[in-house]
């Protein structure tokens, strides 16, 4: 049985995971529209601690700015009630048929001056709301043929806008940082910013790009046949890992958005163990929200949808404690030191030693016995069976 989530576990859930009807590409909604105030409630009852959500999944696209009030005063009112937090804040970019080819890189300019005027709106809500992060996935942001795009041209416009929203968070003295959100596919036949590395190498560029960062997905990163764990830790190491979306994915097809484990387990093992535990040697630290974007599958009734967010955070917590055992079993100590692991955080020339000492050291090369050195065996497969055995509550 894993624990009851607490608020301390910080977990969060968009408002447009559970409040999903169901309605996919193939068949109409099973599932009766949610009130976001009644989510707030549900969520805050299961043990969660903040809430995300676009623009128009709180307020109706084209709604009034009267009615805009309204609505916001109520939802503020949840918030009141319930004490759950608003930790992120997105904007709806892609539903409307204005930004079929995108929003800030879209060909039509008046879509890209529209897109930033809806985002730059919603960067005001996130202040008043009291969120830290603002994301930006630009699930339309892309194309189908390449000969659609001047692909140059629109990693211009895309900095530009990012930059562009990240000025005015700077000029407004904004508690906000932007974080990017990969994807390389869906509903776009290619995105733009496909994975994470891709996006750590445009915000390399931008001149604003101190508050901008990452947001990856699980599902996103594993559709592009990438290790999630591998990702998150290089944007941990360049201090870009400003938020994540967790949810599982059964290898490289559509965007599955599964229950938190429910796709690659050991994977998901390996993530919450680097989230939890940090690195072996120490490092840079996750401590944002643990922030879930799955769907709650199209099978699931009401009760199945509530059930499935306790399953994210369920999941979450039995494999928190697995981790934890994992690192704490002298076993696992010995087959870390053993496998190299730790030797690793060694750097490579001793201190003040430089490239002409080690040029001049023979020990290193000419008198190497390089098949003695060869023939070390790494023991890494005994130590993923202890890993393994973890992850499975066998030790
Ligand atoms: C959309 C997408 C998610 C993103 C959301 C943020 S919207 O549901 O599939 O991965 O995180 O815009
Ligand atoms: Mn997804
Ligand atoms: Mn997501």
């Amino acid at each position: 049985m894993a624990a009851q989530p607490t608020p301390e576990d910080k977990f969060s859930f968009g408002l447009w995971t559970v409040g999903w009807n169901a309605q996919d590409q193939f068949g109409s909604a099973s599932r009766p529209a949610l009130d976001p105030v009644e989510s707030v409630h549900r969520l805050a009852e299961l043990g969660a601690a903040h809430v995300t959500f676009h623009d128009d999944d709180v307020v109706p696209f084209g709604s009034s700015d009267a009615e805009r009030d309204k609505i916001l005063d109520r939802f503020r009112g949840a918030l009141a009630e319930t004490g759950i937090t608003v930790e992120m804040v997105t904007t709806n970019t892609f539903s409307h048929p204005i930004f079929k080819d995108g929003a800030f890189t879209s060909n039509d300019r008046r879509v890209r001056r529209y897109g930033l005027r809806k985002v730059v709106r919603n960067v005001d809500l996130a202040a008043s709301l009291g969120a830290d992060t603002f994301v930006m996935w630009g699930g339309r942001e892309g194309a189908e043929y390449d000969s659609a795009k001047d692909l140059n041209a629109a990693h211009d416009r895309y900095a530009e806008g990012i930059d562009t929203v990240a000025a005015y968070i700077k000029e407004k003295g904004y508690g906000l940082r932007i974080a990017i959100e990969p994807k390389p596919n869906e509903p776009r036949g290619d995105i733009l910013l496909p994975t994470i590395g891709h996006a750590l190498a445009l915000i390399a560029k931008l001149e604003h790009g101190d508050i901008v960062g990452l947001n990856p997905e699980v599902g996103h990163e594993q559709m592009a046949g990438l290790n999630y764990t591998q990702g998150i830790a290089q944007a941990l190491w360049a201090g870009k890992l400003f938020h994540i979306d967790l949810n599982g994915q059964k290898s490289i097809k559509y965007d599955q958005d599964l229950v938190f484990g429910h796709g690659d387990l050991f994977s998901a093992f390996a993530t919450v163990d680097l989230i939890e535990n940090g690195f072996p040697s120490g490092g840079p630290r996750y401590d944002g929200p643990r922030h879930f974007d799955y769907k709650p599958s199209r099978t699931e009734d009401m009760q199945g949808v509530w059930d499935s967010a306790a399953a994210n955070m369920s999941t979450y917590l039995l494999l928190k404690e697995r981790a934890q055992a994992f690192r704490a079993d002298p076993e696992v100590q010995a087959a870390l030191e053993e496998s190299g692991v730790l030797e690793l955080a060694q750097p490579t020339l001793a201190e003040g030693e430089t490239l002409s000492d080690l040029l001049a050291d023979r020990s290193v090369f000419e008198d190497l016995d390089v098949d003695a050195v060869a023939a070390r065996g790494f023991g890494f497969v005994r130590l993923n069976q202890l890993a393994l055995e973890h992850a499975i509550g066998a030790r």
